[in-house]
This record gives C-alpha cells, structure tokens and sequence, in this order.
C-alpha cells in the first residue's frame, strides 16, 4: 500500500515538475496537408545524382529509337565504384540509375525481354548493372533509387496489355532485387513514334490508365515502404516543371495534383494545395542527359551550379544532379572536377554558423517547450512556436559584436505543415538600421529556405514572418558569412557594341581594362556596360571587396563589329552572327551557307572565328569552309571534329588587304539539310 501510494506521489510530482518545465500547451493543430515520416525523411537528402546511361551513351543519343543492337553496349572500364565515391565526396546522399530509358534496353539481365545486358559483350553478357550499382551504394552507404521508363520504343506490345504486364514484371524484378530503393522514377515521357519490334510505327496510350500506377505502387512500396514515387498517377514528390535546375522561391508543398499539366504550377505549388508533394529539381551537369563527347566544353561551370543548389535546395526542394557516365564506363574528369569544386565551396559558404552562440528573442511564444532557443540549438525536432491565432512574429538575434553575414538559412517544422507566405529580413548596427535585400523574393520557407543577400554589418539580424496559414513552427535558423565566389567574369559584346562583364558573386567587384594591361585595383570598376565600336580587347578580374583576392583573369578579344561593314548578301537574323551569343543562331540552306561582308575601308584580314550553335543536341554544324577576300580564294579547310566538339573555330593565315570577305561553310557529313552559325566574325590587323 505504501508502495503504491509512494508510486502515486512519484508520478504526480513527475507530472508537475514536466508541465512547469515544458509549459502547459499543445504543439498548434497542423496545417494539413501535412507530409509523411518517408517524406520528411527525402526531403532531409537535399542532394544525390542521376545517372544516365545505356544503349544511347554508346551510339550518341538522347532517345533511342529502340532498335539499336544491344552488341553496342560494351563499356570497357566500367566503374560503379568510382561513380559513387566521386558522388559521396561531393556531399550527395543517393543516387538514380536509368535502368531502362525509354529505348527500352535494360541494364539487368531482366526476364521480361531478350532487349538486355545479357545480350552484350559487356561482361560476355553476364553483366548486371543495377546490382553492381546497388552494391557500390550499400558499400559506400549511399542510397539507391531507379529509373524505369514507362515508354519502351523496342518492346512489340507497347501500347497493348502485352507491354502493361512486361513493364509491371520489370517493376517486380527491380523493387524485389535490387532495394531498399529510396525513390522510383517514372518518367514523363510517353509514347510516340518508336521501333516496337520492327513496325515503326506511331503509338499513343493514355498515360493516365495505361500503366496501372496503383498496382506498380503497391509493388514498390510492398517491398520498399520507404520509397518515394516520382511521375506516374500516384506520386508522392512532384516534378519541378523544367529541366532548367530551379525551383520557384515561392515554392509550396502542397500541390493539387490536377493541374500537373501546367508546368509553370509545378515550379510554385500552391498555398491551396491538398496534397504534401514537394519539389525534385532534375537537372544535367551537361546540356544533355546522355554523354556526348561534343558536350566536354558545355560542362555547367562553378558559378551556375552554385545558383542551381540555391535554386533548388535553397527553395525548399530537392536537387537531383545528373551525371552522364561517359562510353569509358566513369564519369568524366571534368565532371568531378567541377562536382568536387561546388561542393568545397558550398562547404566554404557554409562553414560557421554565426548564430550558433547568438542570444534570440521572440515577440511571442507559445510556452517553454516552443521556446526561441530551440532555433538555433542543433536539433531538427524542436522548434519555435507561436500562440494560436498569432501568425505573424519576429525573432532577433543579438551578436556581441557587429558581424558581417550575407546568407540566412530558414527551415520550418514541416511534420507540423507548411504555414510562412511572406517574410523579410532587417538588420541593425548600433542605431543604425541597415538594409537587408535578398536576391530574390521572400515569401515561403517550408523545409528549407536560403536567402543569398549582399554582405552587411549588424549587431542585431531581425527575422520578420510577415505571413503565415496558422501560428509559426520554426524548427531552425542560421546565418553565415560566405566568401565571395571568385570565379573569373565572363566578358560579350552585343549586337550595338555593348560590353557586358558579369561576376557571379554580388560581393564582387569587377576590374576591368581595354589596353591590353592587366587589371589591378587602381583599373576601371566595372559599373554596368560600355560600348566598344571596335577592334579590341577586355581584360577583367572579380575582387572580393572585403579581402581584395582577385579570381583568375578573364580575356576577350573583340574583331571589328558590326557596324565597321556592311553584309553584302542578305541573310535572314543576320544580327544574331554578330551577338556573342552562340546559342542565338542563323540558319542557312545547306547549298548557300555564305556570309559575304565588306568592310568601309581596306583591312589587313588574317583570319576569322566561327562559333557553331552552342544549343543542346544542335545539329548541322559546317564542317568545312573556303574563305576569299576580294573574290581571291585565300584558304579553305576542314573543322574537324566540329560535330564532337563545337567550339569556337579560329583559323587564322598571313595577312591579306582587302576590302570584301566571303566565308563560305559547307557540311560534307550527312543527317543535315541545313548549317547553322553561331556567331562570326573577321580577325583584322
Ligand atoms: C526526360 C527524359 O525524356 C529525358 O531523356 C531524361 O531522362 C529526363 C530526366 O527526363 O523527361
């Protein structure tokens, strides 16, 4: 009796002491919808690649028709190893294989169609692919997810019940041998023109009840519970709506399914979606998905991925990067090169958190368990809460000392649903307010929001929720002083004779000269374009304005422009020769390329550049050329390999004085009725 009483007056006590400590109110109600633990647990990934690779990586293609022989399938050092220890270095948690692309090949030894691995010389046909993967990922703990293709261009049923039930076979296969798999990808891509079995023919379907979404779910997640849906009727992430690597800054969770058709939705959500379907950004390293030796030089420079990880994780969705795995078998040097730059300076951006130490204040709290010192404490699952019916508050973080940061990082207790629309940062310096602008707008944060902003110095960084669906529930906030982003600027001149330098980082300044001399501190700043009416040259450097580093020097030489001639035979969109921009381009007949020009006055002319079109899966390259001036045939030769590798074409000779170019291109090589250009232009003395 005693006993029991004592144990009575333990758990009241108990029961006493945790309502004093942890306050007397509830976590606020959710705001539906709300996301499932498999969820919340993709979103925390952040970032893991893609991998495309197959039949079309050894015959130069980005879709397969599905009637090339499995015999080209032969890598010689293929290194699933090498892909996941490039992938781990770079920070990334997981990655997607293209099992089967839509040319319908299977990198397994699949018993659903001969249309396999198993009929290559690769491994005297005892390869497998997708096991060989998944065992590089378990033994390096990273995870593993597929991509099937629903469209299969070789398999004779597409399109009838025959296909439904080959393709939900290889859905077995791959969910029962190969898992745990942490995200199936179905992509988008469906029906049209294809090989299917010889009959190339055209063959829609229904995509909506075609494949059976619901029995290919209930098989994954039979034996992988865990595993997010991408594509298909039954998602449970959705497609950000391009390819282009970003998100929308106001980027919502919630999302109606029913306007999938329209892409531009899929890159916001919506405040009044009813169903929790966050982001995947899906992007290529490369312009394209597949590796083609004609991409080395188009490989996304340091600067543009760094704007696709804060397009894309800093809007509150998840990155999937692609690496096009090369014909070796290995991604290619340049591509890790450059994946294992971004991610040092990623880890270089985000290295001290300065509000780790910082004292926060609240205008509102909802009771000790909310308190605000659960933003800044290192744990996912507490967080900062306010009273029902508050939905708008500040926190302010007090520094020591005045401090110079220039990105915030917000996250929201998502278990809980996605509430903040609106939101704005300020700052102060002892009385002084300071001006805190964010590179983009700040309306919704959800799992993770990042806002970049040009360094300021404050002693007091105030974070205003300005909106929100319900009171706040916010589970983390830092901020940091990132180095500034040194690459060297890139320099082009426009059709009117525009300059235009730019830094890829706001805290850049950039130097720049026109007399060939080397830019140093005491050299022109560069404040927005200038005009350069002729024959020249742009030297510049990005500083960093807190350190005075400089980033490596960038050059470009200028020819004559375009008003110092005039083009003697007419051509449609000539200005886009003549616009430094290789992606805007001229098409010509394949029998009449000619760019005839004459200059106003007599010219010594040595040479000229031509850049072919820089555009993805740009075809119809020149691939030799004659080039008179005067009407005198002064040389004429070949571009060789311009299709692998289209890069800007010099060709330069001893000089010649006259007044009237022709370049005429020509394309020996077949599978083209036409030849583009990029740009042109003359090289003179
Ligand atoms: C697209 C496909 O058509 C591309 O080839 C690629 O696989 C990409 C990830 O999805 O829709």
């Amino acid at each position: 009796m005693t006993f029991f009483g004592s144990k009575i007056y333990i758990l009241l006590a108990t029961a006493l002491f945790v309502s004093s400590c942890s306050g007397t109110k509830e976590p606020p109600k959710p705001v539906y919808p709300i996301p499932t633990q498999s969820q919340i647990e993709w979103q925390k990934l952040e970032t893991y690649a893609f991998v495309h690779f197959g039949l079309n990586t050894f015959n130069d293609m980005e879709w397969g028709f599905g009637n090339t022989s499995p015999e080209t399938f032969n890598p010689q050092e293929l290194d699933c190893e090498q892909w996941v220890r490039t992938m781990k270095a770079a920070g990334m948690k997981a990655v997607i294989l293209t099992a089967k692309h839509h040319d319908g090949f299977c990198l397994w030894p699949t018993e659903t169609t001969e249309y396999n691995i198993s009929k290559s010389p690769y491994k005297n046909g005892n390869g497998d692919m997708v096991k060989e993967l998944s065992e590089a990922c378990r033994k390096y703990c990273l995870k593993f997810g597929l991509y099937l293709s629903p469209w299969d261009r070789n398999n004779p049923e597409y399109g009838r019940d025959g296909y439904r039930e080959t393709y939900h076979g290889q859905i077995n296969e791959l969910s029962g041998n190969y898992g745990p798999l942490f995200e199936f990808w179905f992509d988008g891509a469906n029906g049209g023109d294809g090989y299917y079995g010889g009959t190339n023919e055209v063959r829609k379907i229904d995509a909506n009840t075609y494949y059976d979404y619901e029995r290919a779910r209930d098989t994954i997640l039979k034996r992988n519970p865990d595993a997010m849906i991408f594509g298909g009727t039954v998602p449970t992430i959705r497609w950000v709506g391009n390819e282009g690597g970003w998100a929308g800054c106001t980027d919502w969770c919630p999302t109606c399914k029913d306007k999938f058709d329209n892409y531009s939705y899929m890159h916001y959500g919506s405040s009044e979606g009813t169903e929790w379907l966050p982001a995947e950004v899906d992007v290529s390293i490369r312009p394209g998905w597949f590796y083609h030796a004609r991409e080395d030089h188009q490989v996304k420079s340091l600067a543009r991925l760094m704007d696709i990880y804060y397009n894309s994780v800093g809007h509150n969705a998840n990155l999937l990067l692609n690496f096009p795995v090369g014909l070796s078998g290995k991604i290619h040097p340049q591509d890790s090169t450059i994946i294992m730059e971004w991610h040092n300076a990623l880890l270089g951006e985000f290295k001290d958190n300065l509000l780790k130490n910082a004292k926060a204040m609240a205008d509102n709290v909802r009771g000790r368990r909310f308190s605000v010192s659960n933003l800044n404490d290192d744990k996912w699952d507490t967080y900062w809460a306010t009273e029902d019916g508050i939905t708008e508050g500040k926190v302010t973080f007090n520094f020591s000392k005045p401090t110079k940061l220039n990105r915030v990082v917000l996250q929201e207790y998502i278990p809980l649903g996605q509430r903040v629309s609106k939101f704005h940062l300020e700052g102060q310096n002892g009385k002084q307010q300071v001006e805190i602008i964010s590179l983009d707008s700040t309306t919704t944060i959800g799992y993770k929001r990042i806002v970049r902003f040009k360094t300021v110095e404050v002693d007091k960084l105030v974070v205003c929720f300005d909106e929100a669906k319900g009171p706040l529930c916010v589970n983390n906030i830092e901020a940091y002083f990132a180095p500034a982003l040194l690459t060297e600027p890139v320099i082009y001149r426009d059709f009117s004779n525009n300059v235009y330098i730019t830094a890829s980082d706001v805290d850049a300044a950039v130097y720049y000269t026109t007399d060939g001399s080397e830019p140093d501190l005491s050299s022109e700043i560069y404040r927005g374009e200038f005009v350069l009416d002729g024959k020249g040259i742009v030297k510049a450097v990005s500083v960093d304005t807190l350190t005075n580093k400089f980033s490596a020097l960038s050059v470009k030489e200028f020819d004559l422009p375009y008003n110092h001639f005039a083009v003697i035979k007419p051509v449609d969109g000539v200005a886009r020769l003549f616009d430094g921009n290789g992606y805007s381009t001229v098409s010509f007949p394949l029998n009449d390329a000619v760019i005839c020009l004459e200059f106003k006055e007599e010219q010594n002319i040595s040479g000229f550049r031509m850049l072919p079109a820089q555009g993805r899966d740009a075809t119809g390259h020149a691939t030799n050329y004659r080039f008179y001036v005067d009407n005198k045939l002064i040389c004429e030769g070949m571009f060789d390999n311009i299709d692998n590798n289209p890069v800007e074409q010099v060709v330069e000779f001893a000089p010649v004085t006259g007044k009237r170019v022709k370049f005429v291109a020509e394309r020996k090589l077949p599978k083209s009725s036409y030849i583009q250009i990029g740009d042109f232009s003359v090289i003179t003395q």
